[in-house]
């Protein structure tokens, strides 16, 4: 009787147990608890290309909104705040091609390298989460189109018409596979700090 009891005691303990960790793989479970609510402040454009604030802004937000990480607040009454400062953006040759029949090097590829810092806070604390020195890249070629440049411009090992995100004018295209992988990034970064 006594055995049975236990019995029925460590099964209710170990189903806790499951549940609990269970529930710790999911990605709001993952985040601290108390944090609830995120504000991203304007982002910051240090920058000489013009825009690319705005590009990332709304990645960003779209990203918090459809995968439900965190509810967006204003800031007055946010759990937390989210500062993105867009640093710089290299843009510079990254491969050579030589001609046989010429004695000069030419660019094949180019990489575009946004460098970026990330600032997570806690307002409810008044404490740091995170704070982070981020850079993402895209490539682009000599071509008109990345769709057809025989390059994998977002080192995903997808080319061309194998991936769905290589389409446009080069280095426009190249810097929105660059935004697209920072905020990648930044989302990542932000659900695997607990
Ligand atoms: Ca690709
Ligand atoms: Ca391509």
């Amino acid at each position: 009787m006594e055995l049975s009891r236990n019995k029925k005691i460590i099964n209710t303990i170990l189903f806790i147990l499951l549940f609990s960790s269970c529930s710790f793989y999911s990605l709001k479970g993952s985040l601290p608890t108390h944090i609830k609510t995120i504000s991203i402040s304007p982002i910051i454009n240090d920058s000489s290309e013009f825009g690319i604030n705005d590009q990332i802004s709304e990645i960003v937000l779209d990203r918090f909104v459809s995968e439900n990480i965190l509810d967006i607040a204003d800031q007055d009454i946010a759990d937390s705040r989210l500062n993105i400062t867009i640093k710089k953006l290299d843009d510079k040759p990254y491969t050579y091609s030589y001609q046989s029949n010429s004695i000069y090097e030419q660019v094949e590829e180019y990489r575009i390298v946004v460098h970026a810092k990330i600032v997570w806070y806690d307002l409810t604390r008044d404490e740091l989460l995170l704070e982070s020195n981020r850079s993402a890249w895209g490539a682009y070629g000599t071509g008109l189109d990345i769709s057809n440049d025989l390059i994998d411009n977002d080192g995903d090992g997808l080319i061309d018409s194998e991936d769905d995100n290589e389409f446009g004018s080069p280095r426009e295209s190249a810097v929105r596979l660059a935004m697209q992988k920072l905020s990648d990034d930044i989302i990542n970064q932000i659900t695997s700090t607990w």
